[in-house]
């Protein structure tokens, strides 16, 4: 069978253990290799269009804020005044728009992948929305590992908006990438990284979060809906160097969206602090 299928057939996610999940497909409307990865654009049915690549669902126009809200705010406000922002990866531009919200910050995103960038402006311009034009944003294509080690102390926030931690990506998840990081960090800086289904990827999850903690003296795994990837469940991981997320005031987090005038769909001051309450399953994967 065709996993990715024709138009009326359905795009199955094949998990590890048996498991995957559907989405009517309409219509294939860009399939090709970049010379990084497998690059799929779908037109679906309940999802609208979405992002594939190397058959796992990056991002739709449906669900996107529900990942990139949490994946960006969190983050942000977990600094009391970010202003410059360095995203690697996230190449449909979701995190950067989320990003741009915030007033003051500069951002600079290295992406690998080129392909990622145009194919997504051209098919989902509504995930990016024009953020690539901001006088504010610098895209840079490129490795982001050798970006960091050119740009020391630079950064208040460094998001990492990458793929499974399995094939091409897995470099951004060990020891070595998050030394990278915490020395491009300024004194206070955090890293936010998604950190994969803890029901699925739950060894990979464990992994990331050990190879934080030998970095960053607080590391955080907080949680989020995202109803496109494998179980809906889905983590992600703040290593930080002073600020303690789960202790940003409510007042402070309201004050501050409401002075952006930020407009948010998932992302509140009590969802901020709901994410991080851990169900015992999920906390004893991290002991
Ligand atoms: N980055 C995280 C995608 C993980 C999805 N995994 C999966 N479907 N197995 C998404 C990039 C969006 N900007």
């Amino acid at each position: 069978m065709d996993l990715l299928g024709e138009p009326g057939d359905w795009y199955f996610e094949a998990e590890r253990g048996g498991f995957a999940h559907g989405i009517r497909v309409r219509e294939r409307l860009a399939s090709f290799n970049t010379g990084f990865q497998d690059l799929e654009i779908l037109d679906t049915e309940p999802f609208g269009r979405v992002l594939v690549l190397d058959r796992a669902l990056q991002t739709s126009e449906f669900d996107e804020f529900m990942y990139h809200e949490m994946l960006v705010h969190v983050p942000l406000m977990s600094h009391p005044a970010p202003r410059r922002v360095l995203i690697v990866g996230g190449g449909d531009g979701g995190a950067l728009r989320h990003v741009l919200q915030h007033p003051n910050v500069d951002v600079v995103q290295v992406e690998i992948d080129r392909a990622v960038v145009d194919t997504c402006r051209e098919y989902l311009p509504s995930v990016s929305g024009g953020s690539f034009e901001s006088p504010r944003a610098r895209l840079v294509i490129g490795d982001g590992i050798a970006f960091m080690r050119e740009n020391p102390a630079q950064f208040d926030v460094i998001i990492v908006d990458s793929t499974d931690p399995i094939g091409p990506a897995v470099g951004l998840f060990g020891p070595s990438f998050y030394e990278d990081v915490a020395r491009s960090l300024c004194d206070d800086g955090l890293l936010a990284a998604q950190s994969s289904s803890p029901l699925f990827m739950a060894d990979e999850l464990k992994q990331q979060v050990q190879n934080m903690r030998r970095i960053f003296p607080l590391v955080r795994t907080y949680l989020g809906i995202v109803p496109g990837y494998p179980g809906s469940l889905w983590s992600y991981t703040i290593g930080s160097k002073r600020h303690d997320p789960t202790r940003v005031a409510r007042e402070s987090i309201a004050e501050r969206l409401a002075r952006g005038a930020i407009p948010t769909r998932y992302y509140t001051p009590d969802v901020h602090h709901a994410a991080f309450a851990l169900p015992p399953f999920i906390a004893d994967i991290l002991e």
